[in-house]
């Protein structure tokens, strides 16, 4: 059934839908199966996404046809789908009233995945109205408060050094504080990786409290406060939110300086929600793990990390990982800028809509898959700036001399790049910056060819 008359206007302009603050508008690149016509597969699309289905059915009335999604624009050649969808379509909470993103997921990003008339869809970018940004809870921490908690300025703080515990799974109690204890003598923050919570050999029952005097004893050592990002993932919100309240219990007086991390991807909207709501008071780190299954560039399904982090700062996530723009091991690209520019400014033009953010609280970027303090120098160059957490786990912990030494490096990297100095030469200031070139020398060949030579290293 071609229900083009119904869920398509293209008479609608883009500037007069967002001039009047009534529609979230989904751009998508969406290709219709052999057989189906653009607009009459787009509008089905339309149709599943909002009040329809692929008949008419008689249970609709007037009222209902004013709440339809509608495709306004589409372009065969370019697989481009822009659908407005009326902001009443969404589904709001009996407690308050707000908006969710879960909601928006259902509504957008749903059953339109699976339709046997859409080879695929998937959507690259969205605009939310002023109405929206005041509906949906956005952070409750930002990382001014980090900087604040480092004992920096709260504008322009600068690059927070960080990293993961390594390895990933398989340390007990003792080591594992014994590790955390040797980057904090070096740097600023280190989060649990995401698997790590409370396996029968680790319990966090053990692990925390040892985590914690690790923490009071590198704060005492260096003179400097530090921050533990601490895993409270779990599939049932009782058990977050348990895990959270002990973990704050342990930390006591400093509970201020413990971020909570939720693996966001693989819990979804609901995890992220329970922890913004549940515990405002701590830093929320959303780390997302899976998503390249459906942001992938191989993936045309789903939705791109583009739309996701714009998501997370919606839904509240103080920061989100955001990949390391082709300059560390994980998929990525250095345009990927702009799912950095999206989160952290306070108005931005993305691929497809300008948005502006009304105030809402920024989500800092998180830099994380295999970085070093060598491939930092090029990362800053490219994004344009270093107020940024950097997790490198590999790039701490592979360093050949310690911890850290790891943790210097990578303050070292960014003073480096904040001074616009050559990196060789910085190294002949540096020795730990100079010794991350002995630790990765396959990154040093690539990134520093000649730098053997120039650093007097020959073995
Ligand atoms: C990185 C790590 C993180 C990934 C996530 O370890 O454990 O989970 O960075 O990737 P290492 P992304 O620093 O040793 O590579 O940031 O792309 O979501
Ligand atoms: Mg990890």
């Amino acid at each position: 059934m071609d229900q083009s008359n119904r869920y398509a206007d293209l008479s609608l302009r883009e500037d007069d839908l967002i001039a009047g603050g009534r529609h979230i508008l989904c751009a998508y690149k969406m290709k219709p199966k052999a057989g189906y016509g653009y607009l009459e597969a787009a509008a089905h699309f339309a149709a599943e996404s909002s009040t329809g289905t692929n008949v008419e059915v008689c249970t609709t009335d007037e009222f209902t046809k004013g709440v339809d999604a509608l495709v306004y624009h589409i372009d065969e050649a370019g697989e481009e789908m822009r659908i407005a969808y009326p902001l009443d379509l969404f589904d709001r909470n009996v407690v308050d009233g707000r908006m969710m993103i879960v909601s928006f997921l259902t509504l957008t990003i749903g059953n339109n995945q699976g339709m046997g008339d859409i080879e695929y869809a998937k959507m690259y970018d969205f605009y939310v109205p002023r109405r929206a940004i005041e509906l949906l809870d956005g952070p409750a921490k930002d990382i001014s408060d980090l900087w604040r908690i480092l004992g920096r300025p709260v504008v322009d703080g600068g690059y927070i050094a960080g990293t993961i515990i390594k390895p990933k799974l398989g340390l007990r109690p003792e080591p594992f504080a014994a590790a955390a204890y040797q980057f904090w003598l070096g740097g600023d923050f280190i989060k649990n990786d995401e698997p790590q919570g409370n396996q029968v050999f680790a319990p966090m029952k053990k692990v925390m409290p040892l985590v914690y005097d690790a923490m009071k004893r590198a704060m005492d050592e260096t003179g400097e406060a530090k921050i533990f990002s601490a895993n409270i993932t779990a599939d049932y919100h009782g058990e977050m939110i348990a895990r959270g309240e002990y973990i704050l219990e342990t930390f006591g007086p400093d509970a201020d300086k413990v971020a909570f991390l939720v693996d966001g991807y693989v819990g979804g909207p609901g995890m992220v929600t329970t922890a913004r709501r549940y515990f405002p008071g701590q830093y929320l780190h959303y780390h997302r793990a899976g998503h390249g299954a459906v942001t992938s560039p191989q993936s045309k399904r789903g939705y791109t990390a583009y739309v996701l982090a714009k998501m997370s700062r919606l839904q509240g996530a103080s920061g989100i990982h955001v990949g390391t723009m082709g300059y560390g091991k994980m998929e990525g690209d250095k345009d990927d800028r702009a799912i950095a520019y999206i989160i952290e400014r306070d108005s931005y033009s993305g691929p497809a809509y300008h948005q502006e953010w009304y105030g809402m609280k920024p989500t800092t970027p998180i830099i994380s898959g295999g970085m070093n303090a060598l491939r930092l120098p090029g990362f800053f160059e490219n994004l344009g700036h270093g107020n940024v957490i950097n997790t490198a786990g590999g790039g701490s912990y592979g360093h050949i001399d310690s911890p850290a030494a790891g943790a210097k490096s990578l303050r070292q990297a960014y003073e480096c790049w904040k001074a616009k100095a050559d990196p060789i030469e910085w190294a002949k200031e540096h020795p730990e910056f100079a010794r991350a070139f002995v630790s990765f020398p396959n990154d040093a060949d690539k990134i520093y060819p000649g730098w053997r030579e120039k650093l007097g290293v020959h073995k």
